[in-house]
């Protein structure tokens, strides 16, 4: 699962993917995480890890992480080969959710492509981009259904749903908000970039970080956003770097000093987790305690394969154990002779934040 940075050149994305590898998840864990410097992981800050840490003082603490790819390049007429062109959006493509980066501070130093700060005009000029992307690759859909039909009539259906969206797209509105036909669930191959979850990140001055509400720029933004449903979160890509530094105390009274709770970086990697549809159980014990990420409705044989594919082939069942239950007793002892640690099966549907000991036999 991953996350493209995208927006406007000199609006913050590098300096947000930077924070992100300063916030690094530990490299020896993800070997992977350096092969590629645009790609970056990053831990998925989770209370319950911390807590059950606190509790088994393990050799190793594991969290759940996401991957960032910081994509360069995106420029008006992209679409139209401009900049890097399709090579951006390309980038783009293989990405599961985006992260649109909206520049919401003034400073002379840093030229704005389009001359002045204008998030909404930003806003508009990055979504009109991959709207006319997405077109160009629905117009070529539409001409395929057209002589496939010819042969099969099942795809005239096809040719009209494309129809559809082609008129919406030319009206410069995004795939995801296309309601008539459901194009991500009828047409799970259809990789429209329109139609990819979006976060709006916008990247404020530490000034305006404090009370992003004050900020007029920000109020363009949300309101924006909350046209297309889409979720903000305020960050001050050039404190993050410098916060995701910090640990426990030393940062907690930075950002007390700053009258923020969480950083933005915080925030945004667990709303992206959550726009991905993603949740966490955890695995507790001496040696390691961890964070597992499922899809959201994952069945408990599913969620065991995540730690190794025996433990989903020769799945018994699932010890499990709520967060808030374990905490309330205090030991994992005290939450068995309660009788508060179930036992499921096959069928179970793992929740968010269940603490799990899997049986298995292979
Ligand atoms: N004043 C100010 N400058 C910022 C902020 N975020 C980024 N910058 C500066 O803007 C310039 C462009 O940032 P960069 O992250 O490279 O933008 P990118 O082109 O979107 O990747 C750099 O000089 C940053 O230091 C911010 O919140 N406030
Ligand atoms: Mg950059």
């Amino acid at each position: 699962m991953k996350l493209g940075i995208v927006g406007l050149p000199n609006v913050g994305k590098s300096t947000l993917f930077n924070a992100i590898t300063n916030a690094g998840a530990e490299s020896a864990n993800y070997p992977f995480c350096t092969i590629d410097p645009n790609v970056g992981m990053v831990a998925v800050p989770d209370y319950r890890l911390d807590k059950l840490s606190e509790m088994y003082h393990p050799k190793k603490t594991t969290p759940a992480v996401i991957e960032f790819v910081d994509i360069a390049g995106l420029v008006k007429g992209a679409s139209k080969g401009e900049g890097l062109g399709n090579k951006f959006l390309g980038n783009i493509r293989m990405t599961d959710a985006i992260v649109h980066v909206v520049r919401c501070f003034d400073d002379d130093n840093v030229i704005h492509v389009e001359g002045s700060t204008d998030p909404v005009r930003d806003m508009d000029t990055i979504d009109l981009e991959l709207v006319m992307a997405d077109l160009e690759m629905v117009e070529r859909r539409i001409d395929k259904a057209k002589k496939m039909a010819k042969g099969d009539k099942k795809f005239l259906q096809e040719a009209a749903d494309f129809e559809g969206l082609r008129d919406w797209l030319n009206d410069g509105k995004s795939a995801r908000s296309y309601e008539a036909v459901d194009i991500a669930a009828e047409y799970p191959d259809c990789e429209l970039l329109s139609l990819k979850p979006v976060i709006y990140a916008a990247n404020l001055d530490e000034e305006g970080f404090s009370d992003p509400h004050s900020v007029p720029y920000y109020q363009q933004v949300e309101e924006r956003a909350a046209a297309q449903g889409a979720q903000v979160i305020p960050v001050c890509a050039k404190l993050e770097a410098e916060i995701a530094q910090l640990d426990g105390e030393e940062k907690k009274m930075f950002l007390d000093d700053l009258g923020v709770a969480e950083s933005g970086l915080d925030r945004l990697v667990k709303a992206s987790y959550t726009l991905l549809g993603l949740i966490s159980y955890l695995t507790s014990g001496e040696d390691e305690c961890r964070a597992w990420t499922i899809a959201k409705g994952t069945k408990a044989p599913q969620a065991a394969g995540k730690i190794h594919s025996d433990f989903e082939r020769g799945f018994i069942r699932a010890e499990v154990v709520s967060y808030e239950d374990l905490m309330a007793c205090g030991t994992m002892a005290a939450a068995r002779e309660k009788g508060l640690i179930r036992s499921e099966g096959k069928e179970y549907v793992v929740q968010d934040g269940d603490i799990i000991l899997f049986r298995f036999n292979v």
